[in-house]
């Protein structure tokens, strides 16, 4: 595996889920594949859940993780190609990428949206030039437009607490007071239209996310409508994806607390899961009563983390 972006780069679902089965119960199994390895972990932004669990699951597989907080530990990295260099950053990603790659195996790599443009996001300009210049396979830790090792971590989460063979599967928009990008519903989208479930996405209108990631699913305004009979909830906020209208790309649209995922919701649900990926802030985007309940899966969640980022790195060790 050269990079890990899209569910197409995991390949067989099937066989995705049965070695993340594997990895689960017997973590060190693989331990002689990252013996003299080393993967690189980038932080351009903050985290908690991510940077534990890639360390977490190199450590498994024997690799040596190394951990690097851009601005806080390094140089501030220009990202943009053709500027002149007058500002607060002191060192280009083209030079910064391949002196990184020289000390490792692997790159994994944090850089959110900026949300102000949204070509520059939409074409992963960041995550490409680690692909381009690094010369090693590069697993997204959540870019611009996607956050892979969430969803598939999310897909595991299902996979182990359905009721069904193919359970109904809502992402719902929610409430936020700030600006999020839209990687972690594009993901989800993109690999419940892979996955075997009945998958429908309700958010206010404006919030349509772009048609690459939300393929053919079910979209459903009304969101009392879309969480009838639900197996899973899937809460997230997410900014205006601009496909409607470019120039609201990374607004705010609406702050709707109707949205607050609650007892109310969930009521008319078949008793389902709730599920997010965590940071969340309690009682804007869920309640308390519904993220405390023996429903809810926030923290197995979490756990598989460590988990679809141990099978991913497994197999770029294989391929290597
Ligand atoms: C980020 C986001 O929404 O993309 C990270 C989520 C994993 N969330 C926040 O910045 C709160
Ligand atoms: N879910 C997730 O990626 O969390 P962090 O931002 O804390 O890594």
């Amino acid at each position: 595996m050269k990079s890990f972006f899209h569910v197409s780069d995991i390949g067989d679902l099937g066989a995705a889920l049965e070695e993340a089965r594997q990895v689960k119960e017997t973590p060190f199994a693989w331990k002689h594949l990252g013996e003299n390895r080393t993967i690189m972990l980038v932080f351009f932004n903050s985290s908690l859940r991510t940077r534990l669990s890639s360390q977490k699951a190199a450590l498994n597989l024997g690799m040596n993780p190394i951990v690097l907080n851009i601005g806080q530990d390094s140089w501030k990295l220009e990202t943009e190609m053709g500027v002149v260099m007058d500002g607060d950053k002191s060192e280009h990603l083209r030079e910064a990428i391949p002196v990184m790659a020289s000390y490792c195996d692997i790159i994994g790599v944090r850089s959110f949206a900026g949300l102000q443009d949204r070509n520059f996001d939409y074409n992963e300009t960041v995550l490409r030039q680690f692909l381009e210049y690094s010369g090693k396979p590069v697993i997204s830790l959540e870019s611009a437009t996607v956050h892979p090792c969430q969803a598939f971590a999310d897909l595991i989460t299902i996979d182990e607490y359905k009721e069904k063979k193919r359970p109904k599967v809502v992402l719902t928009w929610a409430p936020h007071p700030r600006a999020l990008p839209q990687a972690v519903p594009n993901s989800f989208a993109e690999w419940m239209n892979a996955a075997d479930v009945e998958f429908v996405i309700t958010h206010p209108r404006g919030y349509e996310l772009d048609p690459a990631f939300a393929g053919n699913a079910r979209v459903e305004y009304d969101q009392m409508k879309a969480l009838e009979g639900a197996d899973f909830v899937y809460a997230k906020n997410w900014s205006c994806p601009g496909v409607t209208d470019p120039a609201q790309y990374g607004r705010i649209l609406s702050k709707d607390m109707g949205w607050t995922v609650d007892a109310r919701h969930m009521a008319v649900t078949n008793d389902a899961f709730f599920m997010h990926c965590l940071p969340v802030r309690r009682n804007m985007i869920v309640s308390d009563e519904v993220i405390d309940s023996p429903r809810s899966l926030v923290i197995p969640e979490a756990a598989n983390r460590a988990v679809s980022a141990q099978v991913v790195m497994k197999r770029m060790l294989e391929s290597l």
